[in-house]
């Protein structure tokens, strides 16, 4: 009896301890090493609905890790239309690979309990890469950084064309492991700041007729290499969105470009998955700030989306600014300018996938409602709403090469990532946002079919295929260059003598196709929300015949048909 006891709570706790799903508090940001315990945690948790593998090395040394997460009961994750999000491209970009950790939680912690969730869980497959370039996001923890500094790659690049790499970086001068900003007091007209009346710690440009008594000098460092230059070579830089192949231009045209596109593993190891992997339907690449849903193309110079796309882009924009308040959808290459060479160019051009950067918020505070916030406000939301944390008072320092200066300013973790009480309705906001596309990507059924005899032993099927949602089965640009085939219509169990695509039934007007009917290509796919429907004139003997819809981006749908 005792034994049975013993035996039914070693089993019980077995079950449960199971391994318990991390539970994060998504209070703080998380370094490296403990987003990949979190990640191993889902995957010990969730044994068969989480995988985690490395796609290959990266440039220092790390891995891309990426997660697949899908329910395994219901088919492969490749057979499924995929939702593929990723955080840190940008190194300093750091809470966007947060945003893909909440994701990940609220999936595998909804499912059974929320019905679109479920059904995301069930029909989709979620891929995950929270740390693209993994190597600069540690070094970003680690060692003295600043809100915009390193967002490079790590990869020396001779930034001023001395013949060295990265010989005159920032310098934490007073080694409190921050690099901040310098300024200087200098005699009264030598400087084109002075003192904000209202709050010393924070300089103002002075008017055209005012004289001013301070200089801002700049990040944190001194002249390492005695070129009269202060940190004009930082760790870095080539810039992990300016390195993919789609619309790719080189360095003197596109500042921080590798030297052909996709050297470098960060962007490689996940262009070369992704090109194994065309059920991926929707790229979503977390950066920040700004409050911005960003479509492509990167340039203006480049061809223009297709229209097909970009009705569809539209519609998940709109609906992304209802998603997540504040946020704008727009355009990136009027708005932010032209660059070349992205991922989201990329994983539209050559995968065919809907792909957006979404520029992420750090929520302050606007005092005054002026729908600005100010630099006066923002130290106020230092002071009143985070006691002071996010701001090092001015100190003095002897400088080497400018003498009596003063140290101090915002540290790294703010300013662009949100403040640990605000993050979880930015990350949540952004998780629904991901959900929306999963409940847009294609959904296909196959409707009843109009079945006509046309004599004995032949006969004629209409059938239609519905997309009850908003994403095409295949998206334009994939019509339109061929980057993958087209969707696939097949019956089994007869024999087709033609087949096509119906344009009106009422009047029998069908495309039909020229070649190899039993194997009908439907270039396009089925459109989001609209219904396809396909002939197939077969000879067979009264009976059943299968009908199949295989699209690489929807999954494969199939029914049986009775022949009268
Ligand atoms: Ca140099
Ligand atoms: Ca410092
Ligand atoms: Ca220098
Ligand atoms: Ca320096
Ligand atoms: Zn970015």
């Amino acid at each position: 009896m005792i034994r049975n006891f013993v035996t039914w709570l070693v089993a019980a706790a077995l079950l449960c301890g199971q391994s318990q799903a991390p539970d994060p508090k998504w209070d703080r940001l998380y370094p490296n090493s403990e987003v990949l315990e979190m990640m191993r945690g889902y995957e010990r948790a969730y044994p068969g609905w989480v995988k985690v593998e490395s796609l290959g090395k990266t440039s220092a040394g790390g891995d891309t890790w990426l997660m697949t997460i899908t329910n395994p009961k219901t088919g492969d994750a490749a057979s499924k239309p995929g939702v593929y999000i990723d955080g840190s491209t940008h190194a300093n970009e750091i809470q966007g690979t947060e945003t893909t950790l909440y994701t990940v939680n609220f999936v595998l912690k909804n499912y059974g309990k929320l019905p679109r969730v479920t059904e995301f869980l069930d029909r989709a497959t979620l891929y995950v890469i929270p740390m693209m370039n993994v190597d600069s996001r540690e070094r970003w923890f680690s060692q003295p950084s600043t809100p915009n500094f390193p967002r490079t790659l790590p990869v020396p690049i001779d930034d001023d064309r001395d013949g060295l790499m990265d010989e005159d970086g920032f310098d934490d001068l007073n080694g409190d492991g921050e690099i901040t900003m310098m300024r200087k007091k200098v005699a009264m007209g030598h400087g084109n700041f002075k003192l904000d009346p209202k709050d010393p710690r924070l300089l103002v440009p002075i008017q055209q007729n005012e004289l001013g008594n301070y200089l801002m000098l700049g990040f944190e460092g001194s002249d390492n290499d005695g070129d009269g230059q202060v940190n004009e070579d930082p760790y870095g830089y080539v810039d992990p969105n300016r390195v993919w192949g789609d619309g790719f231009q080189p360095r003197y045209v596109q500042a921080g470009a590798s030297e052909y596109p996709l050297q470098y593993p960060e962007a490689r190891n996940i262009a070369n998955w992704m090109g194994a992997h065309f059920n991926v339907n929707v790229v979503m690449s977390y950066h920040n700030s700004g409050k911005l849903i960003l479509r492509m193309p990167g340039a203006r110079s480049q061809k223009p989306m297709s229209p097909v796309d970009l009705r569809v882009h539209d519609f998940l924009g709109k609906e992304g600014e209802k998603i997540l308040p504040g946020y704008r959808y727009v355009w990136v290459a009027p708005v932010l300018g032209d660059s070349y060479g992205s991922s989201a160019d990329h994983t539209y051009g050559r995968v065919g996938a809907f792909s957006v950067g979404i520029e992420l918020n750090a929520p302050q505070q606007d005092f005054n409602n002026d729908k600005n916030v100010s630099p006066d406000e923002v130290l106020k939301f230092n002071d009143e709403l985070t006691q002071g944390r996010m701001f090092s008072d001015w100190k003095p320092f002897k400088h080497p090469q400018y003498g009596d200066i003063e140290i101090g300013g915002y540290k790294h973790d703010t300013g662009r990532s949100p403040e640990g009480f605000l993050s979880v309705e930015e990350y949540h906001r952004n998780a629904m946002y991901v959900l929306f596309h999963g409940y847009h990507l294609p959904k296909l059924s196959i409707e009843s079919p109009t079945v006509t005899k046309v004599k004995n032993g032949l006969y004629r099927l209409h059938i239609p295929v519905l997309n009850q949602r908003m994403i095409p089965s295949v998206s334009g640009i994939v019509a339109q260059n061929r980057i993958h085939r087209q969707d696939l219509a097949t019956i089994t169990g007869a024999k087709v003598i033609a087949s096509g695509i119906v344009d009106d039934p009422f009047l029998n007007k069908v495309q039909l196709q020229e070649h190899r009917p039993e194997r009908l290509f439907v270039r396009g796919g089925v459109d989001g929300v609209s219904t396809k429907t396909l002939m197939f004139l077969i000879e067979s003997q009264p009976g059943k015949v299968v009908f199949s819809y295989d699209s690489i981006k929807a999954g494969k749908v199939s029914k049986e048909i009775v022949l009268p």
